[in-house]
């Protein structure tokens, strides 16, 4: 997508409904698919108010209208729930500001789609496990988060992304893209393609699970990183679940792998020095536990016991994603360096022989937690 101009973005807060004077407009985050602004108002009197302001990729998500209304229905559900706990809606659930014209989005005359939300205070995002407690807590957060809208009518949303976690399908982009490398690339990656090869049944399990009817269709996030959950500053405590965008029927087990994926990995996603890489099991316990207390009683023992399963396929369908964004000429994923999705690919890939290495270790420790529920 073209690069958001100063001028695109004058125009686009003067359609939010913000109050006092704007004293900063900063690009703000390290997410892969949106434009993300922080901004500073100030308001005689009254101090300082932020707010973040996000382009939506019209190239990831085709129909920004339809996304928007999976976000307000959402976030609205969650609130009526966390009032009803006595728990804070401002701060424990996204809040869309809406634009001028009321509507929760403004298209501007470029013809972009953007959305604004009320800026969650005294709490960070981590792109990395600084204290493993936090990490747990995020656990216990996103279980709260599928607990709460397990009776959310899961047929109201909208595939904001066709077949997002349809690892099978992702296997068949993948081979076509390597068939027509687009970019000329397929050649110096040989490895990685067969690495993707060798693991067609990894690609397909959950297909044929879901087809058997042995699990279950939910509303989930589908976007578990650590760093799409604002952790308190002051308690630890992971408050509020962000990045809405992929909020969708899918599988509780992809959640729960898509954390393991980033967050128990000992190194960031891109570290290029793959010595560092691998899949901490002391991490993917301390989330295991979270995320079933978390989840209070909602899973069922087979998707507990899929859990290991969960870990691997969403670390190898993302680095699938990476290596075909690669082969296609990085359009999807926002890059920062040549060979960035590539970096990217192998540690996704480093992860996966990690954790087929520890299959037994991984299985043992949720068969323990599986074992003690009734
Ligand atoms: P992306 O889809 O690009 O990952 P996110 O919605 O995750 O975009 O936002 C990017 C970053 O902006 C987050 O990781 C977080 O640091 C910050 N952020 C997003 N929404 C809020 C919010 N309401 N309050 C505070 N920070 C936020
Ligand atoms: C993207 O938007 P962000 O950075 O939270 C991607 C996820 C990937 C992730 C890899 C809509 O997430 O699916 O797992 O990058 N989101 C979309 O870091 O494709
Ligand atoms: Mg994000």
């Amino acid at each position: 997508m073209a690069q958001v101009t100063k001028e695109q973005r004058e125009e686009v807060i003067g359609h939010f409904r913000y109050e006092g004077r704007l004293t900063g407009d900063e690009p703000y985050g390290s997410g892969h698919i949106n434009d993300t602004y922080l901004l500073t108002f100030e308001e005689a009197g009254a101090g300082q108010e932020k707010a973040i302001l996000q382009r939506m990729n019209k190239a990831v998500f085709a129909r920004p209208v339809e996304l928007m209304e999976n976000i307000t229905g959402v976030t609205s559900h969650l609130r009526k729930k966390i009032v009803e706990h006595g728990g804070d809606p401002e701060r424990e659930t996204l809040n869309v500001i809406p634009a001028a014209d009321g509507k929760p989005y403004y298209q501007d005359s470029l013809g972009d789609y953007w959305r604004s939300y009320k800026f969650i205070n005294g709490a960070t995002s981590y792109d990395k496990v600084e204290k493993s407690e936090h990490f747990y807590q995020s656990a216990v957060a996103f279980g709260n988060f599928q607990r709460l809208l397990a009776d959310y009518p899961a047929e109201t949303l909208y595939e904001t992304i066709e077949g997002f976690h349809d690892t099978k399908a992702r296997f068949q982009v993948f081979k076509e893209a390597v068939r027509r490398d687009c970019a000329g690339r397929a050649s110096r990656v040989e490895k990685e393609i067969q690495f993707v090869l060798d693991r067609e049944e990894t690609a397909n399990c959950f297909a044929g699970l879901l087809s058997r009817g042995e699990i279950p269709i939910r509303v989930t996030h589908n976007d578990t990183k650590l760093n799409n959950i604002m952790i308190d500053d002051e308690t630890g405590k992971g408050i509020c679940v962000i990045d809405l965008d992929t909020v969708m029927p899918g599988l509780a087990v992809n959640d729960f792998g898509d954390s393991i994926r980033f967050g128990a990995s000992t190194a960031a996603e891109d570290e290029p020095d793959l010595d560092k890489v691998s899949c901490s099991m002391e991490l993917f316990e301390l989330y295991a536990k979270g995320y079933i207390e978390g989840c209070g009683g909602k899973l069922t023992k087979k998707e507990i016991e899929l859990m290991p399963m969960g870990a691997k396929v969403m670390t190898f369908e993302c680095g699938m994603r990476f290596l075909t964004d690669y082969l296609q000429g990085d359009t999807y994923f926002k890059i920062h360096r040549e060979h960035h999705n590539l970096d990217r690919c192998r540690t996704q890939f480093k992860l996966v022989e990690d954790m087929e290495r520890k299959w037994y270790t991984m299985k043992e420790i949720i068969e323990k937690y599986n074992s003690s529920l009734t």
